[in-house]
């Protein structure tokens, strides 16, 4: 009787040639031999005890216990046992601290960019709780606040897995998550730096954290972002008690459901004042910047899973006298998929680099500003792109892709949360717009065309044509837009985010094309440029928005 062999992973990091060839080129061969070891691990780990672990673990969900036996609150969160496991490994790997110790400067944000692309996709959405941690440490940093870095930022960076510490971010409010500004929750002043909070938080994703950065309104402020200041909490007390927090019940979500996120009341929560009365929005932008960065990596990393996942599927699965993998439209579709998601690779890392120069002080102005526009940029284009690549992905398994028990529809479901948290696509594209300020893209335009320099194989001609063309109609797009009025800049927003995000994918798989071929004599980057040079890079339309409205009234 016939009996279909399932997909299996390999060793996810030797397997993967986009990450390997990349850190090829940006790490210094001696610092690439002294990181590698940890790759190979974390990719022996992703690719076996993990991923099963992952499969056998499918139907377990958190829990959240309200009561115990003697009529005790206690708000209790138990996560799944692949969530603990995932903890241990990531804190002993240093999947947060790597980015901290900074053994190679600027590159250790690549470095620890590469384990959290590695470890996300058999961990069932950890990188969660990782995202806010890294986020938390970072903004405690930024801010300056000693007596808080003293206190917490240890924990949030060990290696050492009795000591480490997550830590949560708690922004959205039933007002929205966009609209941060209208969060209702009230800070109480006590003493000094000391306040209590009132509120109800909405969506506080991976709650069993140690603290919290949160943002409340110091009562008399006025309203809006700048009314809020940024607190600091610690959500249990030595005994283990909550911090007049009641979680009042955990999210039924679409996917991510091994996260447990919870709507919070916070009753007279003790809280600190991380940095000022006020302009609490700004001063945790850090965190949002982090966060974004995280969310594009495991963009990158999900769409990765999928495709090892349906690379080695077509080599076992036969349908009308041939493998997949020997199937002309299916060698067309899936080379599509490979040649976007490695476009998106190149997006998410090349801002990594930049988050790096940033952190280790190394950046100067310009870079910081592009680091500004990119992260953005990077997060929603790469957010798109890994929904729509999952999408394709299970429908390469057929049937298969839409049953439970292959493990595969959690690919999608998990995706479609990257395009909405962290900041929705519209969100993202309007703060786009207002990175690039009065400024023009005329830095931007100087970046891509420096990436185009080094370019001397003619097949890739093309592709940087394409590059120079849509990039040219975006900066066009823009002054037009700009000089009629704000409606249409921002009616067009997104497709012009998209359009610089896609376009600067290509251009950086374009320059990596030129190193690959060059240095590794490695044709394959350069069949994805041209390939990706199709795929619609240019998304810059003139619709009219009393066209847009006519079709909806
Ligand atoms: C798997 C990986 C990731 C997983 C993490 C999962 C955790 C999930 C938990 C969550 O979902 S947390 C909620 C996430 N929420 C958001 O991302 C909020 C989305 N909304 C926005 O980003 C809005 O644009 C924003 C709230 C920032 C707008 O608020 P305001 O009050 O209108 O602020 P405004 O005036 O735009 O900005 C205030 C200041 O911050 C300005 O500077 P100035 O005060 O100097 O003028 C802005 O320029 C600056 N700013 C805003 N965004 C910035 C920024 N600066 C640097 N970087 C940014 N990204």
């Amino acid at each position: 009787m016939f009996q279909q062999v399932p997909p299996t992973l390999g060793n996810q990091y030797e397997d993967d040639r986009v990450l390997r060839s990349y850190l090829r080129r940006v790490l210094p061969s001696d610092a690439l031999r002294q990181i590698e070891p940890s790759l190979i691990e974390m990719g022996r780990l992703a690719g076996d005890q993990l991923y099963q672990l992952q499969l056998s673990d499918r139907l377990n969900e958190p829990r959240l216990t309200h009561w115990d036996a003697w009529g005790n609150r206690i708000d209790k969160i138990e996560v799944t046992p692949l969530w603990k496991l995932a903890e241990r490994i990531a804190v002993e790997h240093g999947v947060v601290a790597t980015a901290y110790e900074r053994r190679f400067g600027p590159l250790s944000r690549v470095h620890q960019c590469a384990l959290a692309y590695l470890f996300t996709p058999s961990t069932d959405i950890y990188s969660c709780p990782l995202a806010m941690t890294d986020g938390a440490a970072r903004t405690l940093i930024a801010c300056g606040n000693q007596k808080l870095i003293d206190r917490a930022v240890p924990h949030l960076i060990t290696r050492e897995p009795s000591e480490f510490w997550t830590a949560g971010q708690w922004m959205t409010e039933l007002t929205g998550g966009s609209d941060v500004g209208l969060s209702e929750t009230i800070a109480k002043h006590e003493s000094n730096t000391d306040y209590r909070l009132y509120g109800r938080k909405w969506f506080t994703s991976a709650i069993g954290s140690q603290i919290a950065l949160t943002l409340a309104r110091p009562e008399g402020n006025p309203m809006g972002g700048r009314g809020l200041a940024l607190f600091y909490i610690e959500t249990r007390d030595e005994d283990g008690r909550l911090n007049n927090i009641e979680i009042n019940r955990l999210k039924d979500k679409l996917g991510t459901r091994k996260v447990p996120t919870a709507e919070l009341t916070l009753n007279g929560t003790r809280a600190e004042l991380v940095m000022g009365t006020s302009d609490g929005v700004r001063n945790i932008t850090p965190l949002l910047n982090i966060t974004r960065l995280w969310n594009g990596i495991s963009s990158v990393s999900l769409m990765r899973r999928g495709l090892a996942l349906a690379l080695d599927y077509a080599t076992k699965r036969t349908a009308f006298g041939a493998t997949l993998a020997e199937k002309p439209l299916h060698i067309d579709t899936l080379a599509g998929l490979q040649a976007e998601s490695e476009a998106a690779f190149h997006l998410a890392f090349y801002v990594a680099e930049l988050t790096g120069l940033s952190e280790a002080g190394e950046i100067d102005e310009e870079s910081a500003r592009l680091l500004r526009l990119l992260t953005p940029v990077m997060k929603l284009t790469t957010g798109k792109q890994a929904v729509s690549i999952a999408s394709e992905v299970l429908e390469c398994f057929g049937g298969a892709g839409y049953v439970e028990d292959t493990g595969l529809p959690v690919l999608l479901r998990d995706a479609q949360v990257l395009p909405i948290w962290e900041g929705t696509t519209n969100v993202l594209a309007l703060d786009t717009l207002r990175a690039i300020g009065d400024e023009g893209l005329s830095k931007l335009q100087r970046t891509v065309k420096g990436l185009l320099e080094t370019v001397k194989d003619s097949d890739l001609n093309e592709p940087s044509r394409v590059v120079l063309t849509a990039f040219d109609h975006a900066e066009r797009w823009l002054t037009n837009a700009r000089t009629v009025e704000p409606s249409i800049s921002e009616a067009g927003a997104r497709r012009f985010a998209l359009t610089i995000g896609r376009t600067l994918e290509l251009a950086l798989l374009i320059r990596h094309a030129q190193w690959s071929q060059d240095h590794e004599a490695d044709a394959r980057s350069k069949a994805a440029a041209r390939r990706f040079a199709q795929s619609g890079i240019d998304l810059i339309a003139d619709h009219s928005l009393d066209d847009a409205r006519t079709i909806l009234c």
